[in-house]
């Protein structure tokens, strides 16, 4: 037996992003957060396929569009990633958005407009065209929120850390330059990636945050190392780990988001602030305090991530229950 999906490739900023603009699974629920569960029950062998080898990699990324579920969105995004289905996904909805309207798969209701329905909650998105093309997206997100302070961790072969857990869409721990965190380039991408699946284990055992509003959001996923600026006009770099073996290309916008929310709780940042995120690769996010905001009792900000895509083909991918490797692998 042999399912069909239709793909549109291409990447935000580096990272990854695969639209499946055919092939999506008719889900249940009543929501984007409910149909993210039924997917995740009956139709995770999807994901697999898609995103782990071999028609994946590490850092594959993406999703499908949904009708919305409500009256006042336009569409739902259901996220899929080599470590689940995301809640939430800056550079995948910054993808999603550029393709989807790029070959109308998406048709707004009042240009340069759009409210979307993701599993996380509703988020409104602005863009801007040249021609035929998206020429950036900006997507003011859920509200994002510190949810622990200095979380004392020894690292094996490191050192002691002292981590922060902040929400911008996924939980992240993030680590600052401190003891033997010295920079970003002084690890490397091999050593980042290992040191990085130490700190998400040890977080975890530590301390598990619950999103106030929806328990099926849960745990630290991701794990944001901040650094300084490399480039002119830059305020910020970073690297974020995800799945088992990722590092994102791109500045990752929940994590942007996570790390607004964290410079506002420092107070580095006030309402109105701009903040430019570099990536690993050096390629830009521009994030932004939009307002401050209450999420169920927990001090919170409303964050906003700009940023462009490419796309860069279409890709009929065939998923052969014939093939061994048909639900994908990885190599950990
Ligand atoms: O851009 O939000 C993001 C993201 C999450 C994981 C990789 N990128």
């Amino acid at each position: 037996m042999r399912h069909t999906f239709f793909c549109i490739d291409g990447h935000t900023a580096g990272n990854p992003v695969r639209l499946v603009a055919g092939g999506a699974p008719l889900l249940r629920g009543a929501s984007m957060s409910e149909r993210r569960q039924d997917f995740l029950q009956r139709f995770d062998w999807i994901r697999t396929s898609l995103c782990f080898e071999p028609r994946g990699h590490d850092m594959m990324s993406g999703g499908f569009l949904y009708p919305p579920t409500r009256e006042d969105t336009d569409i739902g995004i259901l996220f899929i990633e080599t470590s689940g289905c995301l809640p939430m996904c800056g550079h995948g909805t910054i993808g999603m958005v550029t393709f989807g309207l790029e070959h109308g798969l998406i048709q707004p209701r009042e240009q340069g407009k759009l409210r979307i329905e993701v599993p996380a909650g509703i988020i409104d998105v602005a863009y801007g065209t040249e021609g035929d093309r998206v020429s950036f997206v900006r997507i003011t997100n859920v509200p994002a929120y510190v949810a622990a302070r200095g979380i004392a961790i020894d690292v094996p072969d490191f050192g002691p850390l002292s981590v922060d857990v902040a929400y911008g869409g996924n939980y992240y721990a993030i680590v600052e330059p401190q003891g033997a965190y010295t920079s970003l380039d002084d690890l490397g991408a091999a050593r980042l990636i290992e040191l990085s699946a130490s700190v998400r284990r040890l977080v975890g055992e530590a301390f598990t945050p619950v999103h106030p509003l929806d328990p099926t959001i849960r745990g630290v996923s991701h794990v944001l190392w901040a650094d300084k600026p490399r480039g002119n006009g830059a305020d910020g770099r970073n690297a974020v780990f995800y799945g088992d073996r990722a590092i994102d290309r791109s500045p990752c916008g929940t994590g942007t988001s996570a790390r607004l929310a964290h410079l506002a709780d420092k107070g580095s940042l006030a309402v109105g602030d701009r903040f430019v995120h570099e990536s690993y690769i050096g390629s830009r996010f521009t994030g932004r305090v939009e307002a401050k905001t209450d999420l169920a009792g927990e001090a919170a900000i409303i964050p906003s991530i700009e940023g462009s895509a490419i796309a860069t083909g279409f890709n009929t991918i065939w998923i052969d229950r014939a093939d061994t490797f048909w639900q994908g692998f990885q190599v950990v």
